[in-house]
């Protein structure tokens, strides 16, 4: 029978499976964290936090939709100095934590990096990709020249690998990847959630309380395909797929596309945290079957 390694590396980071739990599910505290290092997640990111702490929008905030998850949280989370006590227990953690953070500019976001190391997480992921958050997120990483100030600030104050999540709705994604990939970054994330909405008919009223959300699931795999194949074509840093991975092979998809590890969010709420293992033994099963012995030798087959 074919021996398979599921291990991969982002730059310094050795992963020993390539799940990662996405930022901003079962990622708020400690436990739940832990929860999915013990259900074999390979790396876990935490909730996006900013500065100050930030109650969210009002409810409702999640809507279960016909192929996937519409949401629009608010960025809630406790501020920084209060996840510090989060950040504790995992310091023992065998796998690595990777701190979410958001800012508007390039002051707050080495603020939040320098405060992650500290924490000791072993990497930082920048978002700049959230779909419905004014002054962060999407308007930050739109813009070529703030993007790529952040990111060179935040590498020269930190010895942390920097990740950097981009958004679908990005125009010249290529093009913003290779200005990060210029500005020392050390893996590209794509995608976040797309831009959506649901509205209630017989109220004639959009349902979530911020009206526009960003949909997740099954539905947007896709787009983030396109995305991952767009990416790995124009830059030499690896990229993590994100969107609609609920299965081994929309896994070995992403991989094909050239994705060196990929990101579960919404499938931890459609399979249970039992999907980290659950998509480890559904990839080892297909590369068996089709007798690849390493993640390696999948990663942007389809680029060729
Ligand atoms: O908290 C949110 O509402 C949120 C964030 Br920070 C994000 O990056 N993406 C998303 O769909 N929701």
């Amino acid at each position: 029978m074919t021996v398979v390694d599921l291990s991969s590396t982002i730059g310094p980071l050795r992963l020993k499976n390539p799940t990662m739990l996405a930022s901003g599910i079962m990622d708020e505290d400690a436990g739940s964290m832990q929860r999915m290092i013990d259900c074999g997640a390979g790396a876990i990111v935490t909730k996006s936090i900013g500065i100050q702490p930030r109650e969210g929008y009002p409810n409702p905030t999640v809507l279960e939709l016909e192929s996937g998850l519409l949401n629009a949280m608010g960025l809630p989370n406790p501020g920084i100095d209060h996840y510090g006590k989060e950040m504790i227990p995992l310091k023992k953690s065998k796998i690595p934590i990777i701190g979410s953070i958001y800012a508007a500019d390039v002051k707050d976001f080495i603020f939040l990096a320098q405060k992650m190391e500290h924490f000791g997480a072993h990497a930082v992921e920048l978002n700049v990709s959230c779909p419905h958050a004014k002054h962060y997120g999407l308007e930050v990483g739109c813009d070529a020249v703030l993007l790529q100030n952040i990111i060179s600030s935040v590498k020269q104050k930190i010895h942390l690998p920097v990740f950097v999540k981009l958004s679908p709705h990005i125009m010249n994604l290529a093009e913003i990847a290779q200005i990060a990939e210029h500005a020392k970054a050390d893996a590209i994330v794509v995608i976040n959630t797309v831009k959506g909405m649901k509205i209630d008919i017989a109220t004639a009223r959009p349902i979530l309380a911020n009206k526009i959300g960003g949909y997740s699931g099954k539905a947007i795999k896709p787009i983030g395909i396109r995305c991952v194949y767009d990416i790995a074509q124009h830059v030499d840093i690896p990229v993590i797929g994100v969107g609609g991975v609920t299965t081994g092979e929309d896994a070995i998809e992403y991989f094909m596309a050239g994705a060196s590890a990929v990101q579960i969010g919404s499938a931890v709420y459609y399979r249970g945290p039992e999907v980290f293992r659950l998509v480890c033994k559904e990839i080892q099963a297909w590369m068996r079957k089709h007798r690849y012995e390493k993640i390696t030798e999948l990663i942007g087959v389809a680029l060729q």
